[in-house]
């Protein structure tokens, strides 16, 4: 009831109820994407964690069956941590997850697919070997998360497993033949002395000079490696150079080494995986993405937590980052479109764009800035980004910004998410700050409603573009074509379902253009377990 449960989402993944966290080995196999996740089948909290799943064939519409790891041995009878799944030589997948065993010491276990005939993988099998690693010279409370394996030139599997090491942050690398006899190598693929436990780490190639994706475990000469681990509540990442020979990873700069921190998101975005979509030669990134409500208000609403809008994931041109676009199959969900073109939006101004279902929409807009002479020089003292976007926050005038978009915003604007991007001048350069700023997102006091901000490495003389999606509680907006990302969790009171509206702002004292705007409606995805799944008409 759409009445009863205003934040349930339309096209974001999640299932019929209950508590998700971390997205689990998704993988592509025989024409079937999978995706499992860590689920509570009883409550709204964390706990009794088991590997819920679901399956689809065009990473949109969801079928959820039934879970395919229970916590019933002694190895993780505390729960089925999270963990990934690798596509093995001949074809096959199989599953390495973490297990918090009967003496709450984490470990690491193989499952396997019962039948690898049947495309939706429906039962899986855990090995008679498990656990396969032990926690043996390491904490045993820190020794989780095996990422996909990948294979060296000498054949041999390397996992790696997130841990710390006297409380640093740590890749533990382990190597095997056959994928049960595991052996950890001496030297960590990487470690950090800067931060502390590496949750869910992920390793895997990406093209210096391609359009594609890549399988986990190509390496070479126009490769390089990008190493992610969870912690501090973000996904951070570093990109670097690996010899498969040595085991050698070399980056710079290293996790928490520059004073700009590359994340995957910066709003609410955690221990997110990739895999390699064979079907379509690309790598495809999933997040949790947690509630920012009470905790109680979760268990009244019977759910909690959701994950992202699977991204596609490549090396920016620059080489020095990331840049991540929404699958292209979400295309597909999108309905009536209203559009706009050269349209000045002078400063001082607020325009609606009506016509759209604008508490689930699709926005996509490019603006061009007049002349920069006088943008505002970046305040000495607030070069932190997500701190300038709450000290300077939408409602704050400036020259070149604040302007963006309000969504998920009442009629009378009392509540409001402002997405916007303010031009400062630098040293002899111009920066572009992006901003999620979700102070008046709900007349609700319960709700965190902390801003989010980033820069974003464009040029402001040229186009600045926005992508939002926008789905009854959550907004995972793009800027600069998916150079800065920012996911943000909202929880309107007034600006629900057909109350919710879509504006565009300029709070700066120059005019600017939008030179294109499309928003569109977006329809629902089918996500549905099994036995409810419509009758073929
Ligand atoms: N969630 C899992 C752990 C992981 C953490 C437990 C990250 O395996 O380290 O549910 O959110």
């Amino acid at each position: 009831d759409p009445v009863k449960q205003p934040y349930r989402t339309a096209f974001h993944f999640q299932p019929p109820k209950n508590w998700m966290n971390d997205p689990n080995g998704p993988m592509y196999y025989k024409g079937i994407y999978h995706l499992f996740y860590q689920y509570n089948p009883y409550s709204a909290i964390w706990g009794n964690i088991s590997w819920g799943h679901s399956i689809s064939y065009n990473l949109v519409d969801w079928i959820d069956i039934e879970l395919a790891i229970s916590p019933i041995e002694s190895y993780d009878i505390n729960g089925c941590w999270s963990g990934s799944a690798t596509i093995l030589a001949e074809g096959n997948p199989a599953i390495l997850y973490t297990g918090s065993d009967f003496k709450n010491r984490q470990v690491q276990n193989l499952a396997m697919p019962k039948n690898v005939l049947d495309p939706y993988l429906r039962e899986w099998i855990k090995s008679d070997h498990n656990p396969l690693m032990a926690p043996i010279g390491v904490d045993p409370q820190f020794f989780r998360d095996p990422t996909t394996a990948w294979q060296g030139p000498d054949k041999k599997w390397r996992v790696v497993v997130g841990s710390q090491i006297n409380g640093h942050g740590t890749a533990l690398l382990y190597q095997s033949d056959d994928f049960v006899k595991w052996t950890r190598s001496d030297r960590p693929l990487h470690f950090s002395n800067k931060t502390g436990m590496w949750e869910c780490p992920d390793f895997y190639p990406v093209s210096v000079d391609g359009v594609n994706g890549l399988d986990t475990s190509v390496q070479g000469k126009n490769v390089k490696h990008v190493l992610k681990a969870s912690f501090n509540d973000h996904d951070y990442y570093i990109i670097g150079i690996y010899e498969p020979e040595t085991d050698r990873f070399s980056v710079s700069p290293d996790f928490m080494d520059s004073n700009v921190q590359l994340r995957y998101d910066y709003g609410i975005f955690y221990a997110s995986k990739t895999f390699y979509d064979s079907a379509k030669s690309r790598r495809i990134l999933w997040a949790w993405v947690t509630e920012a409500d009470g905790k109680s208000d979760d268990v009244d609403k019977g759910w909690s937590g959701l994950q992202s809008i699977p991204r596609s994931i490549l090396l920016d041109k620059t080489g020095k980052q990331l840049s991540q676009w929404p699958i292209e199959e979400i295309e597909k969900l999108r309905a009536k479109e209203v559009n706009l073109e050269n349209k000045v939006v002078e400063g001082g101004t607020t325009f609606e764009i009506a016509g759209i279902t604008s508490s689930q929409a699709d926005v996509e807009v490019s603006f061009v800035l007049p002349n920069l002479h006088d943008a505002e020089l970046l305040p000495p003292g607030l070069l932190d980004p997500q701190l300038l976007c709450s000290k300077r926050n939408a409602s704050t005038e400036g020259v070149i910004g604040p302007f963006g978009l309000l969504v998920l915003a009442s009629k009378d604007l009392i509540e409001h998410t402002a997405v916007f991007f303010r031009v400062f001048k630098g040293h002899g350069n111009f920066v572009v700050l992006m901003c999620s700023d979700q102070s008046r997102s709900s007349l609700r006091e319960e709700v965190d409603k902390s801003s989010f901000g980033a820069f974003v490495d464009v040029d402001p003389t040229d186009k600045i573009s926005l992508r939002s999606l926008i789905d009854h509680s959550i907004i995972e907006s793009f800027g600069g074509e998916g150079k800065t990302c920012i996911t943000a969790r909202v929880y309107p009171k007034l600006a629900i379902d057909k109350e919710s509206r879509l504006y565009v702002f300029n709070n700066g004292t120059e005019s600017i253009t939008i030179a294109n705007l499309s928003a569109w409606s977006m329809k629902g995805a089918q996500i549905f377990p099994l036995h409810k799944r419509r009758k073929p008409q």
